[in-house]
């Protein structure tokens, strides 16, 4: 049945979204991570990659509201917290000094009603002077966005401000699912998608590099996860500017959607479709907090190279019912990998391999 599919994928040719969804309405996931390793392979050979890294979120306090979101608050709301930028160094200092560093720091958080740009700024540009070799990956395009309309700059200024504080990469929250009509119902507070994929595009322009993701499980159909499959494609294909793509588990609990958690099965199917559409991305990720041990790890099988990190504090899938803890050592990042019958690579916020004394991490 996938056979013509199939030999489009062993002949390097791109796949339409025809092709994309009959592999989304495919049982047959064997054949289906049987493929996507085949390309995941062929681009990363065997290796898994994680990274030492830490997860901040500087307010939860929101005015967007996404009816998925369990983790935002509304000012004055119980359970509201911001951080000052000193209780950022806090809970980055151990983390920086010691033998074995965080190597990035990957910061998002809510849209704050009160908070001016330079606060932003002012966050980075000190992170950076306490951590000069510390990356930055901070601010989805919807802050971004945000940070734009509130210092009434420009999209290129906006992120050129960051980028001189010391901003490093992007990370790929906020896109969901572009389709509009999911997106009313989802989060009608948010930018649109075709938003979205411009400050990705001025990021890039600018020589910002970012992630993307993909919010799928709740209430959108194959045909609007195989749309935001494409579009990303088709953004990479101008601008080569996406290190990775994270297709991210919807979890319901505290939500005002509600709905189910997704299934291992779903998960993997959306793992290796992923990897087989988006054939001008170099890595996909499996984002353990979300996915759990045991599926990230097999993910791995199915067309994943990137294990994440380290992570450390983790907030926002929490919030919704996360089912794993909020952390992993790198040794045990190593041996989740390796068990998975990959080689483990420690590597830098570009993919560029961190050694220690010439050998291989931890
Ligand atoms: O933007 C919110 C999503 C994102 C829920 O770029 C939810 O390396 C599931 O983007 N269930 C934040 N997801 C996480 C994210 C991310 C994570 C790890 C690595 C990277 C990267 C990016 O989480 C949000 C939103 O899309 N989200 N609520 C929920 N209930
Ligand atoms: Fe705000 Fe982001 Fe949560 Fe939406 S997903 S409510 S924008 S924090």
């Amino acid at each position: 049945m996938l056979r013509t599919v199939e030999e489009k994928i062993l002949a390097e040719k791109r796949l339409t979204k025809r092709d994309a969804l009959r592999l989304f309405e495919t049982d047959d996931i064997f054949s289906l991570g049987r493929l996507a390793s085949f390309v995941a392979e062929k681009k990363n050979g065997n290796r898994a990659y994680f990274i030492r890294n830490r997860h901040i979120n500087p307010t939860n306090i929101c005015v967007n509201r996404c009816r998925f979101c369990a983790f935002s608050r509304s000012a004055g709301q119980e359970g509201a917290f911001e951080l000052t930028v000193d209780e950022i160094v806090s809970k980055l200092r151990p983390l920086v000094h010691t033998n074995r560093p965080i190597s990035e720091v990957h910061i998002v958080g809510g849209l704050h009603p009160d908070w001016p740009f330079e606060y932003y700024l002012e966050m980075i540009s000190t992170i950076k002077k306490h951590f000069p070799k510390l990356h930055i990956k901070a601010f989805t395009a919807v802050e971004v966005d945000y940070m734009a309309r509130i210092s009434g700059l420009g999209l290129k200024e906006t992120l050129t401000a960051l980028k001189s504080s010391g901003l490093g990469s992007m990370p790929g929250g906020g896109a969901e699912i572009f389709a509009q009509a999911i997106r009313n119902r989802l989060c009608p507070e948010k930018i649109s998608g075709k938003r979205w994929l411009e400050v990705m595009s001025e990021a890039h322009d600018i020589g910002i590099r970012t992630n993307c993701t993909m919010l799928y499980g709740h209430i959108e159909s194959y045909e609007d996860r195989v749309d935001h499959l494409i579009s990303l494609r088709a953004l990479q294909e101008k601008t080569g500017g996406f290190q990775a793509f994270i297709p991210l588990a919807y979890h319901p609990k505290n939500t005002k959607i509600k709905g189910r958690y997704t299934s291992g099965i779903d998960d993997l199917k959306t793992i290796a479709i992923s990897r087989l559409v988006l054939d001008n991305f170099d890595h996909i990720k499996a984002y353990w907090i979300m996915l759990g041990e045991k599926i990230s790890q097999l993910a791995l099988k199915f067309g994943a190279d990137d294990f994440d990190g380290t992570i450390i504090e983790e907030k926002i899938t929490h919030a919704a019912g996360a089912l794993t803890g909020e952390q992993l050592t790198a040794n045990e990042l190593v041996y989740l990998i390796r068990r998975a019958g990959k080689v483990p690579v420690e590597r830098d916020s570009f993919y560029k391999e961190i050694r220690l004394d010439g050998k291989r991490h931890a």
